[in-house]
């Protein structure tokens, strides 16, 4: 079956999407093949067939699926001759947990790092959707929202030392080789990595030789995505 994978982009096709990110690790993960349908933020209507509007949502077949966690067990469940996301169904439970706890705890964190840079890396067109949209949900501009950013690092960082006391003494959460547990703060990171150019995550942290092993994996997919500059 063919796959379809529906990732939102920014300006000049950036994808830093980190929801997408997490499919796009699982896709590489399992070796798919896919073809790539972008969206921008206003371009919903390409998403009416999957009846919503957020992304990822990936279409094989006639299948449509969309949500990264659901994807995920999508592509675990029906392409299990594959490398496996999950390793088993303890890893299964175990993974769930880390995409709830980054999604929860670490993800809302980052916004207040960021949010002005990555309005510049949002298409022109799509510019006025983005900024009208966040500076609603956060209720002021978003250069007010990312000032004094410096004094929220810390915050952030701490919030990941359940993850940073794994890594710090083997080289993924999944053990030798990364696996789906891996996939969610690496989206998050590099959700900051391709929207600013601020330094999250400074060069002595663990989280920092991790997260740059798994721009690495699966042929550099990761570090094939441009950096902020
Ligand atoms: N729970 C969903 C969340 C998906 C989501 O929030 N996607 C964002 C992109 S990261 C989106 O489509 N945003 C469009 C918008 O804000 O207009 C998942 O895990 O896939």
């Amino acid at each position: 079956m063919a796959i379809t994978f529906y990732d939102l982009c920014g300006k000049n096709q950036k994808r830093f999407s980190p929801f997408g990110w997490r499919t796009r690790m699982a896709l590489a993960h399992k070796g798919l093949d896919y073809s790539l349908e972008l969206v921008k933020f206003t371009e919903k209507q390409k998403l009416e067939f999957s009846g919503q509007s957020l992304v990822p949502v990936i279409k094989d077949g006639e299948t449509v699926v969309n949500d990264s966690w659901a994807i995920a067990e999508y592509l675990e469940d029906t392409y299990p001759d594959r490398p496996s996301l999950f390793g088993s169904t303890e890893g299964r439970g175990m993974a769930k947990v880390i995409d709830n706890f980054v999604t929860r705890t670490i993800q809302p964190m980052i916004p207040s790092l960021i949010i002005a840079d990555l309005a510049a890396n949002v298409d022109s067109g799509c510019l006025e959707y983005f900024v009208s949209s966040r500076e609603k949900r956060f209720g002021k501009p978003l250069t007010e929202v990312q000032a004094g950013r410096e004094g929220r690092v810390e915050a952030a960082l701490k919030a990941m030392e359940p993850i940073r006391a794994v890594i710090k003494d083997q080289p993924f959460i999944g053990g030798e080789t990364p696996t789906y547990a891996d996939f969610p703060l690496f989206a998050v990171l590099q959700w900051a990595r391709c929207g600013s150019p601020f330094q999250i995550v400074p060069a002595d942290d663990p989280i920092h030789a991790w997260f740059d092993r798994l721009l690495d994996a699966y042929h550099g997919v990761g570090r094939s995505e441009p950096a902020a500059a």
